[in-house]
Parts: structure tokens; sequence; C-alpha cells
């Protein structure tokens, strides 16, 4: 039987660790800049779990450490059968209820934060559709955001403050539509139409990333998403919408127009 001494002393052990994995995990800057409102109930819910998973990890950690130091052969017992032991119910009610309930009430927290991500969000939103092939991202914004003629582009602009709703398509192989500052990824698969929809929050541009391994050029398939503000959005959409006319009126290039 451990003494209550050891016992005190693995007790203490483990309070310091988790308070320091806690500190640790607040003072480390983990994510990039927070540039959507998803973006902020995400990293939220993530400091929960990251706080609800320490004085766990430390506990089972701590239990393996201290048996392996308690209940060790001591030499000359090399022999010797451990102690003949058929269960415990209490231990094992405990053990089973408690895991239970926390990963419920975790589970349950997850789903409300999601929910709320994907909520539908005033008249104002706008849909844009963003189309994955080997190796690049391009973009198309429908006669509702242009007030014209569709418009496809390689470049992603989106207004500040404004809910925009992606419909994303593959033409070949799955890709993933990632952009780490909004916290949103969704998987761009052939043949059907996944979504996601976000809030920018902070202007700026942030990287637009493939994150489903996708081929050889797999690795550069990036771009860039620039938040602007909505005047500044209507501005480039419209030169936009005037270069595609011009071309589709001109000659047979039909640069930036859709296909
Ligand atoms: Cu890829």
């Amino acid at each position: 039987m451990p003494s209550r001494r050891s016992l005190s002393v693995a007790s203490a052990a483990a309070l310091i660790a988790t308070a320091l994995g806690i500190l640790i995990s607040y003072l480390i800057h983990w994510f990039p800049a927070q540039a959507s409102t998803q973006a902020h109930n995400t990293d939220v819910l993530y400091h929960v779990l990251v706080i609800a998973s320490i004085p766990i990890f430390v506990l089972v950690v701590t239990v393996i450490l201290f048996s392996v130091w308690q209940f060790r052969v001591r030499p000359g017992e090399e022999l010797k059968d451990g102690p003949p032991i058929h269960g415990n119910t209490r231990l094992e009610v405990l053990w089973t209820a408690f895991p239970a309930v926390l990963l419920l009430g975790l589970v349950s927290y997850s789903f409300v934060v999601l929910h709320d991500n994907e909520q539908g969000r005033p008249a104002s939103e706008i849909q844009i559709q963003a189309t994955g092939q080997q190796f690049a991202w391009s973009y198309q914004y429908p006669p509702s955001v242009t007030g014209g003629a569709p418009v496809t582009s390689d470049k992603l602009y989106v207004p500040k403050g404004q809910s925009v709703y992606f419909n994303i398509r593959a033409k070949d192989v799955i890709h993933a539509f990632w952009i780490p500052a909004f916290r949103l990824q969704e998987d761009a698969v052939p043949g059907i139409t996944t979504h996601w929809r976000v809030t920018p929050t902070r202007l700026g541009s942030f990287p637009v990333v493939c994150n489903l391994l996708c081929g050889l050029g797999h690795s550069l398939m990036r771009s860039t998403v620039h938040v602007v503000t909505p005047t500044q959005f209507r501005t480039w959409i419209k030169a936009q919408a005037s270069t595609a006319s011009a071309g589709a009126g001109g000659a047979a290039s039909g640069t930036g127009t859709t296909g």
C-alpha cells in the first residue's frame, strides 16, 4: 500500500504540472491572426478543449508514473505473484461515468459552436464559388454579386463585416479549401458542392491553402484572400466586370470571364 506521503507528493506534482500546462497553453501564441467571427468562436472552443484536456492528461500520466514508482518489483520479488484483485465497482462506475459526462459536455459545446458558425446570416450575405483544380484555386462571382455578368478570377476578394457563403467545387481530384485566418476548411470534392460561411472581421491579406494532398503540385496550390472594405470590394468587382465584358466584346482571349 503506498504511503500517505507518496500520495501527497504525486498529487502536488500533478497540480503543478496542470498549472504549468495551462499557463503554457496561454503564453504560447499558437494561431495565426483571427480574421473572422468564426475564428474567434473556434479559438475559444480550442482553449476550452485544451484546458479540459491538460488535467486529464496529467492525471493519466501521474497514475502511470506513480504505479511504476510504487508497485515496481523489488529485488528478491521476481517470482512473486501480484495481489489477487477482482475489481472495484465504485472505481469502475466513476471512471466510466466521469469521462462520459465530460465528453458529452465538450461534444455538445463543440456542436453549438460549429452550428453557430454555420448559421445563416442577414440578407446582405453574398455568395462566391471557389473551384479547386490541380494546382490552383479560382473564384466565380455570380451576377448577384457583380450586378452584371458573372466574373471568374484567380483572386479572392471579400468585403469586411459581410457574411460570405462559399460554394466549393473541384474539377479533378479532392482538394481542401482552407483559410487558416478564418479557421475554416472544407473538402472540395468532384461531383458535389460543399459550403462554408464566413464573416471577415479584419482588413488584410491572408493565405488560402489546399489542405489535402492532391498531386505533385499540391504544396504550390496556394492563393491569397484579400479582405477589403465593402466600398473597395464593389469597386474591385466592378473593374473585373468591365474587364470581363470588354474581353467578351473584343478578341477571343476571354481572360477574366467565365468559361
Ligand atoms: Cu492539394
